[in-house]
């Protein structure tokens, strides 16, 4: 049976999401984020890592979530949600699958923990770390996430979904970013093809099934 060890508010629901798509049958393994958000040890059992989404599927075990997504699609998608090969819209969708991970999720990584560090730096040192994480975020963070949803809000310009017409499991890739972007990047402000976009995958039957098995998903709007 494909098990997805699912970590709560996470990545992995993205993992459901697809799976709902594709009508594939799983299972889920809960594990619970610790207080300092990270997951708990019995991940690492599953993938030396300990990162969430990871899925084991027979004798396989596929952590990544755009190596999971490639995984799946091959296996179960009998050519659906990927664009046919040697198209334009095919190169378009393998370039958000890995843009996704690599290129949009580092600044809103950096973007939290800048925003966080100041929260949690001793009182003492408080004012210092403040001062060190905004000078951060206004020179090298929130520039680049500027550029990032100008793009995505240039892309969307061009075609409904992000490899083109139709709907592939690109978009679910880019969900991720698209949302964390929403909830702490300031997306509403200026991108409203952008937001037109998190309103069309919140309104599909598969995303609110996935939300439903994979229980509350602060990300979500
Ligand atoms: N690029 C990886 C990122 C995996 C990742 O950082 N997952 C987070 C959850 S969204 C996680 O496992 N955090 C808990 C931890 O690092 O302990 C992927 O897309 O699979």
């Amino acid at each position: 049976m494909l098990t997805v060890h699912h970590l709560n508010n996470s990545r992995s629901q993205r993992v459901l999401w697809l799976l709902e798509e594709l009508g594939t049958p799983y299972e889920i393994v809960r594990y619970q984020r610790q207080p300092d958000m990270r997951s708990p040890k019995e991940l690492r059992v599953v993938h030396p890592l300990g990162k969430s989404p990871v899925i084991t599927d027979g004798g396989n075990t596929v952590a990544e979530s755009g190596a999971i997504i490639e995984y799946l699609v091959g296996t179960y998608g009998n050519g659906r949600l990927i664009p046919p090969p040697n198209t334009p819209e095919r190169l378009r969708y393998s370039y958000w699958l890995h843009y996704a991970e690599g290129s949009a999720m580092p600044p809103l990584l950096l973007k939290l923990l800048f925003t966080l560090m100041p929260k949690r730096a001793p009182a003492l040192l408080r004012p210092l770390v403040r001062k060190v994480s905004s000078q951060a975020l206004t020179t090298l963070v929130n520039p680049q996430l500027k550029q990032h949803m100008a793009f995505w809000e240039a892309e969307l310009a061009k075609s409904e979904w992000f490899a083109g017409n139709d709907f592939t499991a690109a978009d679910i890739q880019m969900s991720f970013p698209l949302e964390a972007a929403a909830a702490r990047g300031g997306l509403e402000q200026g991108h409203p093809r952008a937001m037109a976009f998190l309103d069309r995958i919140h309104a599909r039957p598969a995303y609110q099934r996935a939300l439903e098995q994979g229980g509350p998903y602060a990300l979500a709007r």
